[in-house]
């Protein structure tokens, strides 16, 4: 590879847009506060990444660790915080996660830059255990997935939004509601795949009737080895994009209602 193509790679990867949180809830068309609903996350220290010393951007840095509680709901966010509330939401309407994009300095329009899928899961609070005071310790089922919408493009990618809908069965109670953006990465200068990840704390109302299933913890939902976490170059390797509709769902199925 040439000098250059690697310089460029290398800058996609590290580049200043790159990082992001999921801060805004969305819930009946409106975007909320950030870390009103979504449980606020701990700075991070990024070794590749000279920004400004912005709280919020050093918020953005992601997670690498497949084994850490981190990976959860984001840096520390696997504790809970009195200042997070909990969102009413009915199941079935329109929700979504918006990324944080109001940074102090110019040049800078926050977007998902990076290629990659997105997938929500859920994980009821204990009986007896309010959501606002639960670290997440449960089993967690999938709700939304957005993967490619084509060989070469991504459904998240470029974009700001995660729009989705939970099943309008789903039981009816208090959950927290993970939202995750992986950039499966194999190159060699970086630390290997990122996980953007975040939970908001909801409150589901509906009809109920359905039965989740095909559980999950965090973490270890995911190994090193799980087939889209580990990706294999040869077949699509980003950060380019191509043959992106043979990228492997990492993860149980999605539970639809
Ligand atoms: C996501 O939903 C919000 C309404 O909550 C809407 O304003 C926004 O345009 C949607 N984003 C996308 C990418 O569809
Ligand atoms: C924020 O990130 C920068 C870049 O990695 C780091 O130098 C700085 O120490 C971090 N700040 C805090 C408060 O953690
Ligand atoms: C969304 O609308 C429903 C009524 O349709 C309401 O019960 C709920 O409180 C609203 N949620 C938020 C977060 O405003
Ligand atoms: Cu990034």
């Amino acid at each position: 590879m040439q000098l250059s193509v690697i310089l460029a790679l290398v800058l996609l990867v590290y580049g200043v847009e790159a990082h992001f949180t999921f801060s805004h809830l969305l819930v009946n068309n409106t975007q909320f506060s950030a870390w009103k609903y979504v449980r606020d996350v701990a700075l991070g220290t990024d070794s590749f990444e000279a920004y400004p010393n912005h709280p919020e951007w050093n918020k953005t840095f992601p997670q690498f660790d497949l084994a850490s509680l981190d990976l959860r709901c984001g840096r520390s966010a696997y504790k809970p915080s009195p200042k997070t509330l909990t969102a009413d939401i009915v199941a079935g309407s329109p929700i979504g996660f918006r990324i944080a994009q109001n940074w102090p300095w110019d040049d800078f329009s926050a977007r998902i830059q990076h290629p990659g899928p997105g997938q929500v899961y859920l994980a009821k609070a204990p009986k007896g255990v309010s959501v606002a005071e639960w670290d997440g310790d449960g089993v967690w089922f999938k709700v939304a997935y957005a993967g490619p919408v084509s060989d070469t493009k991504w459904t998240l990618q470029n974009g700001v939004d995660f729009n989705f809908t939970i099943p309008h069965t789903t039981p009816p109670g208090t959950y927290l509601m993970r939202v995750e953006m992986i950039y499966p990465n194999v190159l060699p200068e970086t630390l290997g795949t990122q996980f953007y990840v975040n939970c908001a704390q909801v409150n589901i109302l509906g009809p109920g009737g359905g039965t989740p299933k095909d559980f999950a913890r965090f973490p270890g939902a995911y190994t090193k080895d799980t087939p889209g976490v580990k990706m294999d170059e040869a077949a699509f390797g980003p950060p380019l994009n191509r043959n992106l509709n043979r990228y492997p769902i990492p993860g149980p199925a999605i539970w639809t209602g």
